[in-house]
């Protein structure tokens, strides 16, 4: 990135000579000409600085298994190891609005309670018998399950089982440090207290009813966990007499049974099937989106990059890039992404297609 990389076109830059005295006077008064920026600022398409990017299970696992010998989720508060956007490396981003972990948790551990403005997902990728304890109810997990930590919520995790369990952290945090707006307090012991028994929730609003006097202040779907099972279910279902859209397979998004809305207010959550041998019409948007294989096997082409994914797996499709993807068997595949904050602000746009 030059100086003059954002100037417009018809400045005349053999005048500009004459105009630097000018400029250092104002820059003393804190100026600056817009015409020798804007058109950085105001770009004829996204301007990306983020890449695509294929995190193999395989390949980071052992180094989530070596950081259990190194470090305790006492010490760490949370034992994550960020999914760094190549094109972003050192500022915790796997697009330029979401954060992307794995958290992993051994048995008897606690990830002490917290609470903070971010907004966070858990997707679980690995394990049994771990709990998250949200907003005073605890949730039992399983690999598929899609969590959800509503901002400003109390929340902490165990784990119950023999063995490690790991899972997908998805946050908000860049959106909220965008505006200025991020705090964070944390609890005077390891888990915050029980107000509501499990399934408690459920009972309240999973079954297409409410309890009579119902209230729920938040913009946040009050399901905290949309578990796999059930989400299985609805795809298989699906699948049997629908047709499949040519970009997204059978697509199913998460929402607020409250609202019809998507279920969390900042980022927006799916789950998809793509049927063995199936393959998609190129599809671009301006929602970077984080994917992790449940299920199957696929070859997912993003801009002139291909990548052979498996179960466990995640990628990252950075804003206006094309994807496409092709199921060598019956695929299942989460995603999370910008796109319900980018379509309250108006900015968010999509084109199916080669063009
Ligand atoms: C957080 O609070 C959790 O609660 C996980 O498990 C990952 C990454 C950044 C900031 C806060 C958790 C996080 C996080």
């Amino acid at each position: 990135m030059s100086e003059t990389d954002g100037i417009v076109e018809t400045v005349n830059l053999a005048a500009e000579e004459g105009r630097m005295g000018f400029y250092d006077r104002a820059r003393e008064e804190n100026l600056a000409p817009l015409w020798r920026v804007l058109h950085g600022l105001v770009t004829a398409e996204p301007k990306v600085t983020a890449l695509p990017a294929h995190y193999s299970y395989d390949k980071v696992r052992p180094y989530l298994m070596e950081a259990c010998d190194l470090i305790g989720t006492e010490e760490a508060e949370r034992r994550v190891m960020v999914l760094e956007n190549p094109g972003l490396p050192g500022q915790s981003r796997i697009t330029p609005s979401l954060f992307c972990g794995l958290q992993i948790i051994l048995p008897g551990e606690i990830a002490p309670a917290h609470r903070h403005v971010a907004s966070a997902l858990r997707f679980i990728v690995e394990g049994r018998d771990a709990y998250s304890a949200i907003a005073g109810e605890k949730t039992m997990m399983e690999v598929g399950d899609f969590v959800i930590t509503p901002s400003m919520t109390w929340h902490d995790h165990g784990n119950e089982s023999d063995g490690p369990m790991v899972w997908i952290d998805g946050l908000d945090m860049h959106m909220v440090n965008l505006f200025s707006a991020s705090f964070r307090d944390s609890y005077p012991g390891a888990t915050h207290p029980t107000l509501k028994p499990q399934g408690g929730t459920m009972a309240e609003v999973g079954y297409n009813m409410i309890p009579e006097g119902y209230e729920h202040a938040s913009q946040t779907s009050p399901i905290f966990n949309y578990s796999y099972r059930r989400t299985r279910e609805a795809l298989d279902q699906l699948a049997r007499f629908r047709e499949h859209d040519a970009c997204h397979g059978f697509r199913m998004n998460y929402i607020n049974p409250l609202t019809g809305s998507s279920a969390m207010p900042t980022i927006s959550t799916a789950m998809r099937l793509l049927p063995k041998g199936f393959s998609s019409v190129p599809y671009r948007s301006t929602a970077g989106t984080v994917f992790n294989v449940v299920e199957g096997k696929a070859t997912v082409r993003i801009g002139d990059q291909t990548f052979s994914v498996v179960a466990k797996d995640i990628f990252v499709v950075p804003s206006w890039f094309p994807v496409q993807f092709e199921a060598e068997e019956d695929t299942v595949m989460f995603s999370y992404s910008d796109q319900i904050a980018q379509a309250k602000l108006d900015y968010f746009r999509e084109k199916r297609g080669n063009d």
